[in-house]
């Protein structure tokens, strides 16, 4: 075979429409959770972006380093190697592809099956190795408040739009005790994509749960869903509150702004390649 054939790189060989389907087709799982794996992908997504920090240019998705100790047995990521374990054999089903484009792309597909808006995606990624993981602490503390979460989401380089945006995400799932302590899901759909996370918000009271868990919060009337400390403050928060109030009431424009907000959190600190296309995968029916 021809030089040239040897010498294309490894991320052109994969053909990303196919992992795509094949992803969604993971999604489903009537015994697991609430019935999907597309919440957990998310997640897994953001934090394998998340520990980006703008300074230094050190973390995000492009090594994929959360799949390496210490990185994967920080706090925050507990219970994401659910996560990867199910996306494991798309790995070697797909050699070429890196562990950094499949976890954020299993975030997209996450997105966008549940019903959510299109994400832009690019391919292109390299994973490293364990020395490049990021330092603890990188990523939001549920228990903290509004001052916490904007140096968090500052460091990555998103304004407070952006990060009202992208906490719209917890329409999606559910907080798992043995995880992060924290219990329960924050609406009635935890496994369709909605604007649910400020509609909640703004209309329930919100009540400290009665428990000898950490603290966190319950809806009055049922006590069936919850809030963390954290998102708490964007209700309380006047800034955060407008944007709030804003995508409780267009969803249109909470699917945009959280479809470029998530794809920009998906590329932070990547260096593509010059001639990575863009995708804009149809959801599949
Ligand atoms: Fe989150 N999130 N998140 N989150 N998150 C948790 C679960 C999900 C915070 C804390 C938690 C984002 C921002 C924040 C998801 C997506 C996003 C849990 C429960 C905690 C705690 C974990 C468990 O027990 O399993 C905090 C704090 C912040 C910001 O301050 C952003 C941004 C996104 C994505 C764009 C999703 C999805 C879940 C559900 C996971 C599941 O397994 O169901």
């Amino acid at each position: 075979y021809s030089k040239q054939q040897d010498e294309t790189p490894a991320w052109k060989k994969v053909n990303y429409q196919n992992v795509y389907k094949d992803i969604a087709d993971l999604l489903e799982d009537e015994n697991y959770d609430d019935g999907s794996y597309g919440p957990v992908f998310v997640r897994l997504a953001w934090h394998a972006s998340g520990t980006y920090d703008k300074k230094t240019r050190t973390g995000g998705s492009a090594g994929a380093t959360i799949r390496h100790a210490p990185e994967s047995e920080h706090g925050a990521n507990a219970g994401l190697n659910v996560a990867r374990r199910r996306l494991e054999p798309l790995k070697q089903k797909y050699r070429n592809i890196s562990y950094g484009d499949l976890y954020t792309l299993a975030g997209v597909v996450g997105v966008q099956e549940l019903g959510g808006p299109t994400v832009q995606w690019r391919p292109g990624r390299s994973d490293k190795q364990a020395d490049a993981c990021t330092p603890d602490g990188r990523l939001p503390d549920a228990a903290q408040g509004a001052d916490h979460v904007r140096d968090i989401f500052y460091r990555m380089g998103f304004d407070d739009r952006e990060i009202a945006a992208l906490v719209g995400a917890h329409a999606l799932g559910r907080c798992h005790t043995y995880r992060s302590g924290f219990d329960g899901p924050w609406n009635a759909s935890p496994t369709v994509f909605t604007n649910f996370f400020y509609t909640e918000l703004l209309e329930n009271t919100w009540v400290p749960k009665k428990w000898d868990g950490p603290k966190q919060f319950v809806d009055k009337p049922t006590g069936a869903f919850m809030m963390l400390p954290a998102d708490m403050a964007f209700k309380t928060d006047p800034r955060f509150r407008t944007y709030i109030e804003l995508y409780a009431r267009d969803q249109d424009t909470f699917f945009n702004d959280f479809s470029a907000a998530f794809a920009k959190l998906l590329e932070l600190g990547v260096k593509f390649p010059e001639d990575a296309p863009t995708y804009r995968f149809k959801p599949l029916d």
